[in-house]
């Protein structure tokens, strides 16, 4: 394939803004695949908790054959990217595989905290965006205000005139069509592939220097090993080729080239070899990293090495210690959970894993509580029981300064409850940097520590009736702003092991709000419920009510009792303290005390420690 017919292109955009759905009808209408190869939405979102959560989580690649109406064919391959911002640092490295970038806004929420983020990433790396305004089929879309946001967003990063005269397609993903003119709704998307044509540059790179790859990607698999996956910058890529592996520290290991792939429609095909510019996936190398260059022996010049997020946010695993451990799971003992956590580190690369205070214990660290709670959420499916601690930001010290990350915020209300959503964020030391009233919404912008925003989710859905939209991004490092409050209330905390009774719960009911239902089994030291107060308090929820067996059992069917609060694992994650765990299997989420036993805890009495 010669270069001047091959386009990269990297799709970006805040989370949500349709980027996979484009993508999937890019693919349909590219006349390329058969009906029954293109199953389904976001064809791209392949792994199980992506398609579950409708979140895209690992940037892919995927190539389109493409002939235009003037017969001229066409490669084009295409990485779809994650938007949430726990996994960013995927579209900053992915962008050095691209020549350009369609930059997605939607029609309706405008540029939002990320779309700052990626476009400016995208100008760093020189690329010039083709501006995509998405969702146009939403009846509230308003184009050419969020051109402005385009347009303002471009100057505040500081783009050239060349950047700031950037072209514009109007698209519905969802419906199948791309149009230049806003007005216009045509029946395909075929303007928004002949602008890809147009406006992204082949790759300009030099087929006859010395080779010089940049691995950018890994993927893993149990039947190869890892994979690198990177584009050529320099000569071209042959099977049986030796060459130089590079790694960011100088450090050089001599290799053979032996299976070579290449980006077609949705997989991947073995090739001979791979011309400059194109994006490739080499297999079998013994050792590759991201940031690697595979250079020429007889010329060996490292390309400048690509940046990885250094991890903001630190949890405790540790082994399932309680009385169910095992019971639920396969894999409970601390070499099991050692294995998988290395395991994860073949591919996932804004992750660390240390050892933590004992040999049960690992400290592990990620971009955010997504980023871990994905992996948190795997690890249960494959079978694997653990505990994990309160999540907390990292802090750094330079210079005899503490530093802490600190993040963009940004909450979208009804106008109606900016008042309850300023209050929920004063109180985490965070400053409003903007607001602006839209219509019946207000949307603010603030910076605050990363560790005010643990919890604030869910509080800002409970205390707007789940209209507040809310996103955040890492912004910085900077001064630590002090103490931050802890959870209000306490929490109920279990006597005995056994099985919660109605008769129990329905005592309990104005003590505070259930996390368990009668039937469930709990064991002593287990939290299952919150207490209305701001102490913890012991309760015996397998009490059963003195009376025969036989009127017990009638009473119990006809006590209406309120559904529990369900706290899933993310909600968990955030709600613990310093003092409490939450304990995962396959089958429960439980929350629990670090110390079972009432009397461990009071020898080690928790003062309401600051995060
Ligand atoms: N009305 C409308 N909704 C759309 C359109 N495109 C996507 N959506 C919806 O928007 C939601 C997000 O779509 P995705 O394609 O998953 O968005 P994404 O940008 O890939 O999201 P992330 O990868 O998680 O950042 C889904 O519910 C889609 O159905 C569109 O053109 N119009
Ligand atoms: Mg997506």
């Amino acid at each position: 394939m010669k270069r001047e017919q091959i386009r990269n292109v990297a799709i970006i955009a805040h989370v949500d803004h349709g980027k996979t759905t484009l993508v999937d009808q890019l693919l349909r209408q590219s006349g390329q695949f058969r009906e029954n190869e293109l199953k389904g939405d976001c064809i791209m979102d392949s792994n199980p908790l992506e398609r579950e959560r409708g979140i895209t989580i690992l940037s892919k690649n995927c190539a389109i054959g493409y002939t235009d109406r003037a017969g001229h064919h066409y490669h084009i391959n295409i990485v779809d990217t994650p938007g949430h911002a726990d996994f960013s640092g995927e579209v900053e490295r992915v962008l050095k595989m691209a020549d350009g970038a369609l930059l997605l806004v939607d029609a309706v929420d405008g540029t939002m905290p990320q779309t700052r983020y990626v476009l400016g990433k995208a100008l760093a790396n020189g690329l010039k965006p083709i501006v995509v305004i998405n969702k146009m089929d939403r009846p509230e879309a308003r184009p050419a205000s969020v051109l402005n946001e385009v347009f303002d967003l471009l100057v505040d990063l500081g783009a050239d005139d060349h950047a700031l005269d950037f072209p514009v397609v109007y698209a519905s993903g969802r419906d199948g069509w791309a149009s230049l003119s806003p007005t216009e709704r045509p029946k395909f998307i075929h303007d928004l592939f002949d602008s890809i044509i147009k406006y992204v540059p082949s790759p300009n790179f030099d087929a006859h220097a010395p080779l010089q790859v940049l691995i950018t990607n890994i993927d893993y698999n149990d039947y190869v090993g890892r994979i690198g996956i990177g584009r050529v910058m320099a000569g071209t890529l042959k099977v049986g080729m030796n060459i130089l592996n590079i790694d960011i520290h100088g450090k050089r290991v001599p290799q053979t080239i032996t299976q070579l792939m290449r980006f077609e429609g949705l997989g991947r095909i073995d090739v001979d070899h791979i011309d400059v510019g194109d994006i490739c996936a080499v297999v079998g190398l013994s050792k590759v990293d991201i940031g690697d260059t595979l250079a020429d022996p007889e010329h060996p010049r490292a390309l400048p090495p690509v940046h990885v997020d250094e991890p903001t946010i630190h949890m405790t695993f540790r082994i399932n210690d309680g009385p169910f451990s095992g019971l639920e799971g396969k894999y409970v003992t601390s070499r099991q959970v050692r294995e998988r956590l290395e395991k994860e580190l073949q591919s996932n690369v804004a992750l660390r894993v240390e050892d933590g205070q004992s040999r049960e214990e690992f400290e592990v660290s990620g971009r955010g509580l997504l980023h871990l709670g994905i992996l948190l959420e795997n690890m249960r499916r494959e079978g694997y029981e653990l505990c994990v601690g309160k999540p907390k930001a990292i802090f750094r010290n330079e210079g005899g300064k503490k530093l802490e990350p600190i993040e963009r915020l940004s909450i979208d209300v009804p106008s109606t409850n900016v008042g309850v959503a300023m209050q929920l964020v004063g109180d985490r030391r965070a400053e409003m940097i903007k607001m602006d009233v839209r219509d019946k919404r207000t949307y603010l912008e603030f910076m605050v520590p990363a560790r005010g925003l643990i919890g604030l989710r869910n509080r800002m859905l409970n205390a707007t009736s789940g209209e507040a939209i809310i996103h955040h991004r890492f912004e910085k490092y900077d001064t630590y702003r002090g103490d931050m409050p802890a959870r209000p209330q306490g929490v109920m905390i279990a006597t005995e092991t056994g099985g919660v009774t109605a008769y129990a719960v329905e005592a309990l009911a104005n003590r505070g709000t259930m996390f368990v239902s009668p039937g469930d089994k709990v064991y002593a030291g287990q939290i299952i419920g919150e207490h209305c107060k701001d102490n913890d308090i012991d309760v015996n929820v397998a009490k059963l009510k003195k009376l025969s067996n036989m009127r017990q059992s009638i009473k119990e069917a006809t006590i209406s009792l309120k559904a529990p609060r369900d706290m899933s694992l993310e909600i968990a994650l955030e709600y613990i303290e310093d003092d409490e765990l939450v304990e995962l299997t396959p089958k429960s989420i439980r929350l629990r005390k670090r110390y079972l036993s009432e009397n461990q805890r009071k020898r080690f009495s928790r003062g309401r420690p600051v995060a």
